[in-house]
C-alpha cells in the first residue's frame, strides 16, 4: 500500500472566476481525498516568484505571473493514499488541449495559459511539502478522521 501523504492543490484565478471551485473540490472529495487545509487568498509578486521559481527565467513567466496574481485563488492541502500522483492524474496534462476527457483540465479548460488548477508535481521529490510550507503554517492544517476512512482503505 502506498503511503498516505499530503499534497498542495490550487484553483487558479481562471477557475475561481469561472465558478469552478466547487467542481474541483467535489472531484477530489468524491475520489476519497481528505481536505486538511484551505485558504482563499490573492498571490502577490513575491509568492508568485517563489512558487514558480523554476520558471522565473522563462519567456512565459511575465504572463504567468500577471495571470496568477490577477485575482483570488483557492489554495488547499489534500491528504490520501498516493495523493500527489493521484491528483496529477486527475488534473490531466499541463495543456488542457492535450488532456483527456474525464480529467479536470480536459473537461474544464481549453488553453495552456488558463489551465484551471495547480497540483504539486509527483516527479519532483518533496515538491508537495515545499509548496504546502510556502502557502500554509503548520497550525492552519487540521488532523482529523473522515467517517468513510475504513470504507476507502483496506
Ligand atoms: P502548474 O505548475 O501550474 O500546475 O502546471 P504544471 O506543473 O502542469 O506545468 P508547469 O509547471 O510546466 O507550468 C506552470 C504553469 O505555466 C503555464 N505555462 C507553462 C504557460 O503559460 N506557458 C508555457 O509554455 C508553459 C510550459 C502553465 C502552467
Amino acid at each position: 500500500m502506498s503511503k498516505r501523504e499530503r499534497t498542495f492543490v490550487m484553483v487558479k484565478p481562471d477557475g475561481v472566476q469561472r465558478g469552478l471551485i466547487g467542481e474541483v473540490i467535489s472531484r477530489l472529495e468524491d475520489r476519497g481525498l481528505k481536505l486538511v487545509g484551505a485558504k482563499f487568498m490573492q498571490i502577490d509578486d513575491e509568492l508568485a516568484r517563489e512558487h514558480y521559481a523554476e520558471h522565473v527565467e522563462k519567456d512565459f513567466f511575465p504572463g504567468l505571473k500577471e495571470f496568477i496574481t490577477s485575482g483570488p485563488v483557492m489554495a488547499m492541502v489534500w491528504e490520501g493514499q498516493d495523493a500527489t500522483r493521484q491528483v496529477r492524474r486527475m488534473m490531466g496534462e499541463t495543456d488542457p488541449a492535450d488532456s483527456a476527457p474525464g480529467t479536470i483540465r480536459g473537461d474544464l479548460g481549453l488553453d495552456l495559459g488558463r489551465n484551471v488548477i495547480h497540483g504539486s508535481d509527483h516527479e519532483d521529490e518533496g515538491a508537495n511539502e515545499r509548496e504546502i510550507d510556502l502557502f500554509f503554517d503548520d497550525d492552519e492544517l487540521v488532523d482529523y478522521d473522515r467517517v468513510d476512512d475504513e470504507w476507502l482503505y483496506e
